[in-house]
């Protein structure tokens, strides 16, 4: 088996601690997760940009993690093959689970390094801009956010559609959870880092794509920093956006306000109430044998 191949963690979406089993003697300082889903024509160019990038900063102290939720495209075996030139590439191939926030998680909860981070894998999240957000990191932040809405950033082609969801959402967001989209002026970026410890044993539960909100909202976060970027277009491959992934954020948003509250245990309340009341009137319905019509009781 490959030696970058990393097993997949299952059970509670927990961050583990930089002095846990699953770390080794000495903790790497970075951690940069890449979640793919359909991504084969993108990995080798963004593999060789991120580690180019960084071997400038901190050679041989840092790791790319490779997220693929069973591509078909078979991502996850390019990636594994990129993985024997790049020795800092690591790769998580998820079989029984999927979604992009998810993913992200599972990554950081096999993750070394003190500072993690999440890049999408199409290059619309510039890699140039990564060494900056790693300084801000440096400069004891404890969450560094690449932002499009910030003097310089922007998105490059975007049908008025598009940035018309894309700022709903965020309003939508906003009248939601105020205290936690309201920190940052792009709570919908896929592309940050954050301190470890920020996150560290603090359950997750996201669903969807906006795996920043899970972090605004349950990590230990003061310190935040933003960095202006340009979304760029997409070159290879599709996006993976459906209308699916607008009500997970909406569902996603729901769970933020209402910690407590969830759609399965509502559900299920609501079954052992429905079983309840049929149970009663079959025993009541026992007791009257046999039921007259409703003319005939009279
Ligand atoms: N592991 C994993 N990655 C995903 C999934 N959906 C999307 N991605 C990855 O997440 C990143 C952003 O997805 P994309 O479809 O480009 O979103 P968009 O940029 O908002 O259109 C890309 O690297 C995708 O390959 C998923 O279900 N699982
Ligand atoms: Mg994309």
């Amino acid at each position: 088996m490959s030696h970058s191949l990393l097993p997949v963690p299952t059970g509670r979406l927990l961050i583990p601690g930089a002095n846990s089993f699953s770390l080794q003697e000495k903790p790497l300082k970075f951690s940069l997760i890449i979640p793919t889903y359909k991504e084969s024509q993108n990995i080798r160019t963004i593999v060789k940009q991120l580690t180019h990038l960084i071997d400038q900063k901190i050679p041989n102290q840092y790791e790319l993690i490779i997220v693929d939720d069973n591509s078909p495209d078979r991502t996850g075996e390019i990636a594994l093959e990129v993985a024997k030139s790049y020795p800092q590439l690591k790769v998580m191939c998820r079989q029984n689970e999927k979604g992009l926030s998810t993913a992200v998680i599972r990554g950081w909860q096999m993750a070394q390094g003190e500072i993690l981070g999440v890049i999408d894998a199409d290059l619309q999240h510039p890699p140039e801009i990564l060494l900056q957000l790693y300084e801000k990191m440096e400069c004891k932040a404890d969450l560094a956010v690449a932002s499009r809405h910030i003097g310089g950033g922007g998105v490059s082609e975007w049908s008025l559609m598009r940035r018309f969801l894309s700022r709903g959402a965020q309003l939508l967001g906003l009248i939601i959870v105020p205290q936690v989209v309201g920190r940052v002026s792009d709570p919908l970026s896929g592309y940050f880092l954050l301190r470890r410890d920020a996150i560290q044993g603090r359950e997750m539960n996201p669903t969807g794509y906006k795996i920043l909100l899970e972090v605004l909202g349950r990590g230990k976060i003061e310190n935040i920093k933003e960095v202006s970027y340009i979304f760029q277009e997409r070159t290879k491959g599709e996006s993976k956006v459906t209308i699916k992934q607008y009500l997970e954020y909406i569902q996603h948003l729901w769970r933020l306000r209402f910690p407590s509250w969830s759609l399965r245990r509502s559900l299920r309340y609501s079954q052992v109430i429905l079983k309840s009341s049929r149970r009663r009137r079959s025993r009541l319905s026992k007791k009257n044998q046999p039921i007259l019509p409703l003319s005939n009781s009279r």
